[in-house]
């Protein structure tokens, strides 16, 4: 019942064109930040905490490796040079080294239990889900993903601009660049906009339930560092508190069927004051989309 109204609302979406309001927080004023960008390397800058936290692991580990893989190089070569058959004509013939056999046993694990000390703690900090300032479940269906904001009941599908459900045909064709423009982005965010955006506060939790309605899909803001499956048939969650307004792009990240390379994730991260206005407009846009959230109610 839910994903049909969910669905018709979109479909209606797309019948009549883009919907003004869900764009009245316009990304012209809001700048574009997570999203990838040609020629450049590495990650999206990190807006939040557990970003930051996984970025500078990702550098730590990086030289970690990078000094054993150059000792363990420079090794190789070293011995190849110096006890090649030529060089070292009688090579010796003893078979063990204790205090050798120590070292390559014990300087491993030092060098893992200081990574597992460095990494698990960000490992725990992303799985521990602290208390919500909003509450937000993310549907994901083939091929658009669907929000609930479970605190206000109401939610609405999201659809990428140009998608075959708006009427498009996964091109960019002149229709979906205009269409791109009159939603406040740029050609360059074809593939990656979708027709209505998450929009939550700055510097608030946000805990998200991601599920699937059908097959398993994947949402992830790179930019926030988080990424889950979402499983049909279970509720995992997420979290994440957004310390830069901006626009956040992320795609789904697990292969879902013919078009899941057409089911982006646009989420816009804006003042309180701005939530609070675009709260109020979508709870009356929205209104009674969400059966799920009333029939809960048991008296
Ligand atoms: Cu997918």
């Amino acid at each position: 019942m839910m994903t049909k109204h969910l669905t018709l609302a979109g479909l209606l979406a797309g019948f009549t064109s883009l919907p003004a309001w869900a764009q009245s927080i316009d990304p012209q004023g809001l700048e574009i930040i997570g999203k990838p960008v040609d020629g450049l390397m590495g990650f999206q800058p990190g807006v939040t905490e557990l970003a930051t936290d996984l970025q500078w692991l990702d550098g730590m580990i990086l030289v970690i490796i990078s000094v054993i893989t150059v000792f363990v190089t420079a090794l190789i070569l070293w011995v190849a040079f110096r006890y090649n058959a030529k060089r070292n004509p009688t090579p010796a013939s003893f078979t063990h080294h204790t205090p050798v056999e120590i070292a390559w046993t014990v300087v491993p694990i030092v060098i893992l239990v200081a990574i597992g000390a460095w990494s698990l703690p960000i490992l725990f900090r992303q799985q521990e889900i602290p208390v919500a300032d909003v509450t937000i479940k993310a549907i994901g269906n083939q091929w658009y993903w669907s929000y609930e904001y479970v605190d206000d009941d109401f939610g609405f599908d999201s659809y990428m601009i140009g998608a075959p459900a708006l009427g498009g045909e996964n091109m960019k064709t002149p229709e979906v660049i205009a269409q791109l423009e009159a939603a406040g982005y740029s050609e360059s965010e074809w593939l990656l906009a979708t027709d209505t955006a998450v929009v939550v506060p700055v510097n608030k939790t946000i805990v998200m339930q991601v599920t699937g309605s059908d097959v398993i899909h994947a949402w992830t803001i790179p930019a926030f560092g988080v990424k889950q499956d979402a499983v049909p048939g279970r509720l995992a969650q997420l979290w994440f508190k957004a310390e830069k307004e901006g626009v956040f792009f992320g795609q789904c990240s697990e292969l879902c069927g013919q078009a899941h390379a057409y089911m982006p994730i646009t989420v816009k991260v804006v003042s309180e004051a701005e939530y609070a206005q675009w709260l109020s407009r979508a709870k009356e846009e929205y209104a009674g989309i969400v059966p799920t959230v009333t029939v809960a109610s048991a008296d």
